[in-house]
């Protein structure tokens, strides 16, 4: 029984110039494998498979494993490129009337997804589903690596190459956003988040007042104010027993029942215009059980139920 939106574009990213390991650009491959469309026609959506985008490599980049990228901003001008295009598809697709559901690549993707909803909504709503903050930025990354930086860069913090895509403005409000499922912050990020008091469901929250209130919370603060909320999943919030598959797995995360009721709620609310799923990293999965197990989580979010 689909919601709002009966029309879904699919719109894979095979990004991984974000990330220090290879494999994430594997993803959307993985997740249209694990099931995908058959999965969401069973629910009755209607679906545009725009393929994916294309993500250059030279053949320093090509090899594997991966070469370290240089500087404080590894592979800025390719990254800034792509996103820059996914931003256009984003917007193509919800001018046409459709809902984005954004297949990943590493999570430096949701500077275009989060600049193509914003062509559409003036106030955007986001819920960050992390281990991670990514609100880095040059100077504070210990790595370099874009996909630690991509929440700061659509709040309108990072190099101008990304924070320009779609409009040199912020893409998305502090009081507009809730991370969940945080677990590993760096010195700059605990500072940046702090200072700009954005509302952070860490493992401590989420284990003291359930999933079910963190959820009520975060829906309430993305809503409040804005037009429109788009869902940011990064596997990598589940913990690695569920979803070992990740570009970097950290433990004490979620599980999966904590994560279908999260995308159950959201589902429900009927907030949600757009999604993105992205760190599969189907090089270190098993059985491609993670790509699985973010089809199962996108059933869910898409309105699948047990009765
Ligand atoms: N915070 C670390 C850094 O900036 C690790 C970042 C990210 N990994 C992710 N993002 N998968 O969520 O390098
Ligand atoms: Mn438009
Ligand atoms: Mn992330
Ligand atoms: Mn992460």
């Amino acid at each position: 029984n689909p919601g709002l939106y009966p029309n879904v574009a699919i719109i894979g990213v095979p990004m991984d110039l974000g990330a220090d390991r290879r494999g994430v650009d594997m993803g959307p491959s993985a997740i249209r494998c694990a099931g995908l469309e058959k999965s969401l026609l069973n629910l009755g959506y209607q679906l545009f498979d725009q393929g994916d985008l294309v993500v250059r490599r030279h053949a320093a980049t090509a090899s594997c494993p991966s070469p370290q990228g240089v500087g404080s901003l590894k592979y800025l001008d390719e990254i800034a490129r792509v996103n820059g295009e996914l931003s256009v598809a984003v917007d193509h697709a919800m001018q046409q009337g459709m809902f984005p559901l954004v297949l990943g690549g590493d999570h430096s993707i949701a500077i275009g997804s989060l600049s193509g909803v914003r062509q559409h909504h003036e106030e955007v709503g986001v819920i960050w589903f992390d281990s991670h903050g990514d609100v880095n930025t040059a100077s504070t990354s210990p790595s370099g690596n874009i996909h630690g930086m991509s929440l700061a860069v659509a709040l309108g913090h990072g190099d101008p190459k990304l924070t320009a895509i779609g409009g040199d403005f912020p893409k998305v409000k502090p009081e507009h956003v809730a991370i969940v499922g945080a677990r590993s912050l760096d010195p700059g990020e605990k500072a940046y988040l702090k200072q700009r008091g954005i509302l952070v469901f860490t493992m401590h929250e989420i284990d003291r007042l359930g999933m079910s209130r963190v959820m009520e919370q975060a829906i309430e603060q993305v809503s409040r104010g804005t037009s429109g909320v788009h869902l940011s999943l990064d596997l990598d919030g589940l913990d690695p027993g569920y979803a070992p598959g990740v570009g970097t797995p950290v433990p004490g995360g979620l599980t999966a029942r904590e994560s279908f009721l999260a995308m159950e709620m959201l589902s429900d609310a009927g907030v949600l215009v757009s999604a993105e799923f992205v760190e599969i990293n189907p090089i270190l999965d098993h059985r491609n059980q993670t790509a699985k197990l973010a089809v199962s989580l996108i059933a869910s979010l898409f309105g699948e139920r047990i009765l």
